[in-house]
């Protein structure tokens, strides 16, 4: 019955390769993606703490999109939001659950419409890719250092840094795929996750650096849900000896070993990032030396943001601006206009589409987000979104975080941490760090029920039936995912 299910769309797509045959213009999409990369660890977003010229080449040639959200801030469910188009209680990836991969996903869609298709690099879904010609991906998290890969049918290791390995893989691609077609390429690296180990080259740029600390680093969390005051992502209270790289100074404590456990984890952190920069490079080198880059769609992105001492963390999954927003650079000649910004709200949800629409594809009805093809040119439709929903599962999980969901508007944001029926309310525009929370303030009574009618109605629209509240898919070797709801 499922094969059947599935069958139509695919037919149907097919057809459309056959119409597109003829038509070699349609645009190539490489999609880089980062792990954990923060925005605010960009040049081109504006970055305090460090320059990044070739991430910073993709904005001044392209369009920086400014508010783009990941709607469960955590690796794995990221990535199956991306390949999908649905959210995770759709999906069946709420956690770090193994993805059924029998279900359709942006990649089955293109490779069926006649795009050579890869993936290299981080997948961390468990189950092995479907819809791509070629992958090769590091298991689970995966090794900085000489890791190890798999392949189809069985697994590789290969000596050197792993963001040089994952990029030399997309070039190995790109050199040696059919010439008669467009490719779909999803270069994905495993920098800047955490234990952040970068190589000898640039651990040397950072040193002896120090980084600027956010205004935010000492945030006492007064005011807010229990929430902040429980987690255990604290730079201070829970970076360890394998996150430091050693043991602090002896006798170091209180402020003085905040101060050094942040620049040691800054240190590193930017460090690695400043090689997934300079292979961002060595990939638009190679796009421009082949004549590629004219036709070509180039994003860079990371799965989710990331806290850089932000609030004193150093982790993602809270629904604060820091841990939702991604970066999002894309270059494409003829449509996005260089050097443009984007402010209209996007989510992670609309990339599937976004590559449908690019490649001259339907968007299937079931697709939860939306085309970003309009956005990256610079136009912003009339009846564009205005609020998103948000939800985080992985409770109790790695760093202790309380499952929530909530809604983000332009102006406002509503969490709601439903396991103790606690709240918060903040004004994006008057405390765009979200130190205040009003939610109990008498003045705001309005726009707390204004709020709660729209998280319920968007809850709702989704068809999020608290299908994973409690109750999650267990780990990804055993879990097996929830079967794919009918396309409509
Ligand atoms: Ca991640």
């Amino acid at each position: 019955m499922k094969s059947m299910l599935l069958a139509l769309p695919v037919l149907l797509l097919m057809q459309c390769a056959v119409l597109h045959a003829a038509d070699s213009k349609r645009p190539n999409i490489l999609y880089i993606m980062s792990d954990d990369h923060a925005a605010h660890a960009i040049s081109a977003y504006g970055s305090r703490i460090n320059q990044t010229p070739n991430l910073d080449r993709l904005a001044k040639d392209g369009v920086r999109l400014d508010r783009v959200f990941a709607v469960n801030s955590i690796c794995t469910p990221s990535r199956a939001c991306i390949l999908t188009g649905k959210y995770s209680h759709i999906n069946g990836v709420p956690v770090f659950n193994r993805f059924d991969g029998s279900q359709p996903t942006v990649a089955k869609y293109l490779q069926a419409a006649g795009y050579h298709t890869g993936i290299f690099g981080k997948w961390h879904l468990g189950s092995e890719p479907t819809g791509f010609d070629r992958w090769m991906i590091l298991p689970g998290q995966g090794n900085y250092f000489n890791p190890r890969l798999l392949v189809p049918g069985g697994t590789t290791n290969v000596t050197g840094y792993v963001t040089d390995i994952i990029t030399d893989l997309s070039l190995d691609f790109l050199k040696n795929r059919p010439q008669d077609k467009p490719f779909f390429l999803m270069c994905h690296h495993k920098a800047p996750h955490r234990n952040w180990q970068p190589d000898e080259k640039h651990k040397a740029l950072f040193a002896d650096k120090v980084i600027p600390e956010p205004a935010t680093l000492r945030d006492d969390y007064a005011g807010r849900a229990d929430a902040l005051r429980e987690c255990t992502q604290k730079v201070l209270e829970n970076l360890n000896t394998s996150d430091t790289k050693g043991p602090p100074p002896t006798g170091l404590a209180g402020d003085a070993l905040l101060k050094w456990k942040y620049q040691r984890y800054m240190q590193d952190y930017l460090a690695c990032v400043q090689s997934v920069d300079d292979n961002v490079g060595r990939l638009l080198d190679y796009l421009d030396r082949s004549g590629l880059a004219g036709n070509t769609l180039v994003i860079y992105t990371s799965d989710q943001g990331f806290f850089l001492g932000d609030h004193g963390l150093y982790d993602k999954r809270f629904m604060y601006e820091e841990s939702i927003r991604m970066p999002f650079l894309a270059r494409w000649p003829g449509m996005a206009k260089p050097g443009s910004t984007q402010s209209a709200m996007a989510i992670n949800v609309d990339f599937a589409p976004t590559f449908l629409e690019a490649a001259g594809l339907p968007i299937p009805a079931d697709m939860q987000g939306r085309s970003l093809v309009p956005l990256l040119k610079g136009e912003r439709p009339a009846d564009w979104r205005t609020s998103w929903y948000y939800r985080y599962y992985h409770d109790p999980g790695d760093h202790n975080t309380r499952a929530h969901y909530g809604v983000r508007t332009e102006t406002h944001k509503l969490i709601y941490f439903w396991k103790k029926d606690q709240w918060e309310l903040y004004d994006l525009v008057k405390d765009p760090e979200e130190l205040h929370n009003l939610y109990a303030d008498p003045a705001q009574a309005d726009t707390v029920a204004r709020l709660k009618t729209e998280l319920y109605r968007l809850k709702k629209e989704l068809k999020d039936d608290d299908q994973f509240a409690n109750k999650h898919p267990s780990s990804q070797k055993t879990a097996t995912a929830p079967k794919p709801k009918k396309p409509k």
